[in-house]
């Protein structure tokens, strides 16, 4: 069993102007598709090959140094790729409720509070990387971001101790077709596609495992 790209639950154009139909057609085609045709390249006839993607990415350390760079890189961008299609939806945007509205409430002051905080961190990536709002260990939430590929799961490797449940990709190859240089332009616009319905499910998911794993 190989890694395979997932199908986008919508069409190549159906985030349009937020994000253009070329550049997701290219981002989702070509991009992710090479992500994981290279980490099928590397992991492929090992023990490593049926682990689920945050599995895996979550056990760098475990891994041969014959591969662990390519797993680091393509593994990373497997599941980086992987998040952030769900996370958009064409009817996306506005704002969470109930038990996620009021964690950021908490942590930011505000809805507005969170949005100033992760486009920062999105603005300021220096180079390609990924912004993130995830739950640490005492289920408050936190924004951060990663160089290159990196995930927040990869523990011990990056330094943005969380469960990713809001990732957004800073790459030139997500915004330049529409965007050239206007990064913030771009960072802007992911808020009017958020699924926050996702985000909830992914926020509920990550209770459930962080609550497991203090258990363990
Ligand atoms: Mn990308």
């Amino acid at each position: 069993m190989s890694y395979e790209v997932p199908q986008l639950e919508y069409g190549f154009d159906a985030l349009a102007p937020s994000i253009d139909a070329k550049t997701m057609e290219i981002h989702h085609g070509k991009h992710h598709a090479a992500y994981v045709a290279k980490l099928n390249a590397a992991v492929d006839g090992t023990e490593w090959q049926d682990q689920p993607i945050n599995e895996l990415i979550s056990n760098l350390q475990q891994l041969p140094d014959s591969i662990r760079a390519a797993v680091r890189n393509n593994g990373g961008g497997h599941a980086n790729h992987s998040l952030f299609w769900e996370v958009m939806s064409p009817n996306g945007g506005g704002e969470p409720t109930g038990e996620l509205l009021d964690k950021i409430n908490t942590a930011f002051g505000d809805f507005s509070g969170f949005k100033t905080s992760f486009s920062e961190a999105a603005a300021t990536r220096f180079g390609s990387g990924w912004a993130w709002l995830g739950v640490q260990s005492d289920h408050s939430l936190y924004v951060c971001s990663t160089p290159n590929q990196d995930n927040p799961l990869m523990t011990g490797v990056v330094d943005c101790p969380c469960i990713p449940i809001l990732g957004l990709d800073v790459w030139e190859h997500a915004y330049y077709l529409n965007y050239q240089n206007r990064r913030p332009d771009y960072i802007d616009a992911f808020f009017n596609v958020i699924n926050w319905d996702k985000v909830t499910h992914n926020y509920n998911q990550s209770i459930v495992q962080s609550t497991a794993e203090v258990a363990s």
